[in-house]
């Protein structure tokens, strides 16, 4: 057995601020990286061609980083409860290091392959956290529970010491030749491209892969837009947020950087309102970790809805008004809008993501799963502990204590797209109608016609009321 370690990369995708990887060079000299393309996840109807064109071209980026830091990312493609334990002792690695993640599906992969090397004699890092600023272990209540409201989670998590990013991978050793060869019986391929796995997208992505993209983006947001993120956050016409989201749903950078350039913001901040800003990008990164403790603690989150009244509520399901609004085609401009720029994007403002999320469930009677897996099939940043709160946050059957929020489309236009930019951007045929009318939806049928744009595909003031009777039915019979 050699002194190789060998660590196993999945959603870290990303040699600086690693903190299982900078625990495997702590200990040794030669480290191996290995990402497994993985049938179960890749087979799965709910992964986005553009989610995985990232993900390749981070890859990609991510094999450069090894060349540079003297050693080589493998690549495998099969089941890794089976690949990754058998690379292992083909190379004879002394350890398997990886970090640790939330959710349901990578725990029963990674007990697996934890159960595969103990045959195997080969040794791994314990539980290693790196994805989370803290653990779900680490933020609880004073009776010991885990929370299930954000308020008094974001208290205790914010008051937390927070740690800084860890060193980059540098000056190690890679495989020999020899070893190469080895590496190669064993199983490991060149890096397919998305499109050699099945995933076509030839749109372009809201963010470029690899870890100076990210890097870059953050300290240009940092520098710029930040200061204003409270007040422009909300219109989805401005770019007034970070798009960080894919990046950081793949590790492509660590959250201590993130962090700790907030944390620097906050130092060069000058003003109350720069200072409430940057705060309030804080308590983005904190939903972000909320919603990943949640589904850590009740992996039945991802089953389906955590209030009682909504288990087993009468959807209406009606196919024709799903399609419609999947495509973009509901008759409300802001939806049609929202749906249009994730379907051509591959990535919605999350005040749209509000919006179409709301109007699927309590306008159109849709069960919020068809919408939530309809989002995974689309998204670059399609998480599955992010978008289950939030669709669980817009369908009212989450853990937020509020009971029932109802968004008027219209209403919601007025607020924050009230000159029609954004709806103008993605619903071209309308560009010409004037911005009150645009805004508002109230578009004649006649000139709705002309312009090639659908009908209201339901009444926005009857659908409320039919879902505040079936939500008070549901309360009653519990
Ligand atoms: P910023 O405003 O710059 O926020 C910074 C980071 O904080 C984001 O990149 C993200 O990592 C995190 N964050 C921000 N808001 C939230 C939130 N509400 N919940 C969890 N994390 C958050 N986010 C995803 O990353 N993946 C998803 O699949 C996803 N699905 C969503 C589905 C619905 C119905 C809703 C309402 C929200 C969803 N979100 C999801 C949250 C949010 O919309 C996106 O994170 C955000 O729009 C990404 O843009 P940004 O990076 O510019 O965000
Ligand atoms: N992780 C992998 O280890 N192998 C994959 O092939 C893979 C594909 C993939 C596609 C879409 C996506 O959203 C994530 C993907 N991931 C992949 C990362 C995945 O989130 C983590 O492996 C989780 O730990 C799985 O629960």
């Amino acid at each position: 057995m050699s002194d190789l370690i060998l660590f196993w990369h999945r959603r870290d995708l990303r040699i600086s601020d690693n903190t299982g990887l900078a625990a495997a060079r702590k200990q040794s000299s030669k480290v191996v990286g290995v990402f497994c393309l993985d049938p179960n996840i890749l087979e799965r109807d709910d992964v986005a061609p553009v989610r995985v064109t990232y993900m390749i071209g981070c890859l990609q980026s991510l094999q450069e980083r090894y060349a540079q830091a003297g050693s080589q990312l493998l690549i495998l493609h099969g089941n890794p409860t089976k690949a990754i334990p058998q690379l292992a002792a083909d190379l004879g690695a002394q350890f398997v290091f990886w970090n640790w993640d939330v959710e349901p599906y990578s725990q029963q992969r990674d007990r697996a392959v934890i159960e595969a090397l103990k045959e195997k004699g080969i040794k791994f890092l314990e539980k290693n956290w790196d994805q989370l600023l803290h653990s779900p272990e680490d933020i609880r209540t004073g009776s010991n529970q885990p929370y299930t409201v954000y308020t008094p989670f974001w208290k205790n998590w914010s008051s937390k010491a927070k740690s800084t990013p860890v060193e980059i991978l540098k000056n190690v050793q890679g495989l020999t030749a020899a070893e190469q060869e080895i590496a190669k019986a064993s199983g490991t391929i060149e890096l397919p491209s998305a499109k050699d796995l099945g995933f076509h997208w030839d749109g372009e992505l809201v963010i470029a892969p690899g870890e100076t993209a990210v890097q870059e983006r953050l300290e240009e947001f940092c520098a710029n837009t930040i200061t204003e993120y409270k007040e422009q956050r909300n219109f989805p016409a401005v770019d007034g947020t970070s798009r960080l989201s894919a990046a950081l749903k793949f590790g492509v950078i660590g959250i201590r950087s993130v962090w700790q350039a907030t944390v620097e913001a906050l130092e060069y901040s000058r003003s109350d309102e720069t200072e409430t800003s940057i705060r309030a990008w804080q308590q983005e990164l904190a939903w972000r970790e909320f919603y990943q403790h949640a589904m850590y603690h009740f992996p039945e989150l991802a089953e389906g809805a955590f209030r009682d009244p909504f288990k087993n509520f009468p959807w209406e399901n009606n196919e024709k008004h799903f399609q419609a609004w999947c495509e973009g085609r509901t008759g409300y401009p802001i939806v049609d809008a929202a749906m249009r720029q994730m379907n051509e994007l591959g990535w919605m403002h999350n005040r749209c993501r509000m919006i179409v999320a709301n109007f699927l469930t309590k306008d159109l009677l849709i069960n919020p799963q068809l919408g939530e897996k309809y989002f995974m099939q689309k998204l670059i940043d399609g998480d599955l502990s992010a978008n289950n709160g939030g669709w669980q946050w817009s369908a009212s059957s989450g853990m937020d204590p509020k009971p029932v929020r109802i968004f008027n489309p219209a209403s919601q236009a007025q607020k924050f797209d009230s000159e029609g930019e954004y709806i103008r951007q993605w619903v071209s045929e309308l560009r010409s109608v004037d911005t009150e009318y645009l805004v508002t939806g109230k578009i004649s049928p006649l000139e709705r016609q002309a312009l090639g744009y659908p009908d209201p595909i339901v009444d926005h003031n009857q659908q409320q009321r039919q879902f505040k009777e079936l939500y008070q039915r549901q309360k009653t019979q519990l």
